[in-house]
């Protein structure tokens, strides 16, 4: 059978070599990169199934462990429209990593059938990767799974995360714009049997893709806002020695003086992937990261490794940490189109905001109360925020540790663009600048570079240093903690993660912890892409927030 060559492919070239158990988590598969190479060549198998139940439209691939450190690596699916894999597969992939090579034939063919796919479509699967050493390697392996299964393989290299959601999104609905980034090297791997690439990409393309989209609408906005009051054009950008900062590098190449990227942590000197800097590290440990150079009050945006997260922070004079997280993002966004729309006079568009547990509690006070935005708290993982903000006309969501982006609905688009064209000057000039921010805008998935623009767009209009957007609302101190237990998965949550289930007696143990502190808050959760049990909590000082998160990961153990 045409399955036959599933089977001797995986034995011959990507063979399991282990028997440790692995689940399709909150960002994919996630582990240590010698682990991976079976896992990552089955999934380009299902790539090709999963293209062909939706009608033969392109899938992605991207190999990455995002702020993990190096010796980590991952796999995730992306869907036609550049979202997250849909759930109801991941089990399907979680058993497809997981069978023998002498049963990977068999699984193969009863996963076909029980998601109907038609074998005789053709199939298109765009492959990305992250810096990390290991990643050549398997993207090879991904290339192997689509070409075992006919489908065709385009390779972008390396690429950040949310770019290649956005090709994706671009090739399934060229609405949206060219499925290129700018100046990349992209390889087409046409199977004998399967579909031709029609359209190659070529260089003089590549012009209207991604790049070009953002930064485009970028100036668009900064030629009709003039730099003023406290606003300093000048942007210090941790790049977490990953691809995100260097491709600020490309970029910085088309900005004439709008923005001055100084940019740190590109990858050279010895720097480390994700070590003791990036955006993780900068709003777990609260610390600035190694490798930047610091002036007092300058702003600097820290990148994670694969650039789907972004968060800001100064030191001040006395050399504090100030931190401008996913929530003080999303708030910042939020309430710039919310005054794009006041002036626009459209009253039928809800705006909504929707965080995770995480979220830091003066941030939810802040958009009740000051912003009088409808808020909603979801579970933790990007899926489960980007299916709740579609809810909205205008969908902001961000998780505190900066992953996050906005959505729109067709009807805001529509209403938007209208009134950018036919209404009153007041309201045209207000639209056009939303038409441009939506632009700016990747509305796939949390993108560091999107929103860095996003972010300067607003800190512009508005005249706003770093320091000035901070006084915004005041942060309850907050601590994360890692916790290692024997069996993670014993611990069950409700409520947005909220309230533990399971073990009895966990969640009446740290209600009573919390009883004893001032606004004191906390939860417990199973990671999705550790084997650890994550502690959160918060509190009036700092001290009683450490105290609180120690005494809950003390319960837990
Ligand atoms: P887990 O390991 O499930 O907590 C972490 C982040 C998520 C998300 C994923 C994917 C925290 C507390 N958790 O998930 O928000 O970004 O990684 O990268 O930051
Ligand atoms: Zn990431």
């Amino acid at each position: 059978s045409s399955l036959r060559v599933v089977y001797a492919f995986a034995r011959e070239m990507h063979p399991k070599t282990t028997d440790v158990f692995i689940q399709y988590g909150t960002a994919g598969f996630r582990t240590k990169a010698s682990l991976l190479e079976h896992v990552v060549y089955r999934m380009g198998l299902l790539a090709v199934i999963r293209s062909r139940v939706k009608n033969g439209r392109t899938i992605g691939m991207m190999i990455t462990a995002s702020h993990n450190l190096e010796p980590d690596n991952g796999v995730k699916l992306i869907d036609p429209e550049g979202e997250m894999l849909e759930e109801s597969w991941e089990a399907i992939a979680t058993r497809l990593a997981n069978v023998s090579d002498n049963d990977l034939e068999s699984t193969t063919a009863e996963v076909i059938k029980e998601v109907n796919a038609d074998m005789g479509l053709k199939a298109s699967v765009f492959i990305g990767m992250d810096t990390r050493y290991t990643s050549p390697r398997l993207a090879a392996a991904a290339v192997h799974g689509v070409m075992a299964l006919k489908g065709t393989a385009k390779e972008f290299g390396i690429v950040t995360t949310p770019i290649l959601h956005y090709c994706v999104r671009c090739r399934n609905d060229n609405t949206y714009g060219t499925p290129t980034e700018e100046g990349q090297f992209i390889m087409n791997h046409n199977h004998p049997y399967g579909e031709q690439m029609p359209d190659g990409p070529k260089s003089s393309r590549m012009e209207t893709c991604y790049y070009e989209k953002i930064v485009g609408a970028f100036k668009n906005i900064r030629a009709k806002l003039p730099v003023h009051g406290s606003y300093n054009t000048t942007l210090y950008v941790d790049g977490a020695n990953g691809v995100g900062g260097k491709k600020l590098n490309i970029i910085k190449k088309s900005l004439d003086g709008e923005l001055d990227l100084v940019l740190y942590n590109l990858g050279g000197n010895g720097g480390k992937l994700n070590l003791n800097c990036g955006a993780d590290f900068v709003k777990v440990s609260q610390k600035p990261p190694v490798g930047v150079e610091h002036a007092p009050f300058q702003r600097v945006a820290s990148l994670d490794g694969d650039g789907d997260r972004i968060v800001y922070y100064y030191l001040d004079d006395k050399n504090q940490m100030n931190l401008l997280d996913g929530d003080k993002i999303a708030t910042l966004l939020a309430s710039y189109i919310t005054e794009l729309l006041k002036a626009c006079e459209v009253t039928e568009l809800k705006l909504g905001l929707v965080q995770t547990a995480y979220a830091n509690g003066a941030s939810t006070r802040y958009i009740t109360d000051d912003l009088k935005v409808p808020v909603s708290c979801v579970k933790t993982g990007v899926k489960h925020l980007h299916h709740a903000a579609l809810s909205y006309d205008i969908g902001v969501y961000f998780e505190a540790n900066g992953h996050g982006t906005v959505v729109y609905s067709e009807l805001a688009k529509r209403t938007i663009r209208k009134i950018a064209q036919e209404g009153e000057p007041e309201q045209r000039k207000a639209a056009q600048l939303l038409v441009n921010f939506i632009d700016i805008t990747n509305e796939t998935v949390g993108d560091a570079i999107s929103d860095l623009f996003l972010v300067e767009t607003v800190l512009c209009a508005r005249g706003l240093s770093a320091r000035a957007w901070m006084t915004a609302y005041t942060d309850l101190p907050c601590r994360q903690l890692k916790v290692t237990v024997q069996d993670r998965n014993v611990i069950s949550t409700a409520d947005a993660e909220r309230t533990c289930t399971s073990p009895e007696g966990l969640q009446s143990k740290v209600d009573e912890l919390v009883a004893g502190y001032k606004s004191g808050r906390a939860f417990v959760r199973p990671s999705g892409t550790e084997d650890v049990v994550r502690v959160y909590a918060e509190a009036e000082t700092q001290e009683f927030a450490d105290q609180l998160a120690t005494e809950v990961a003390q319960a837990v153990y």
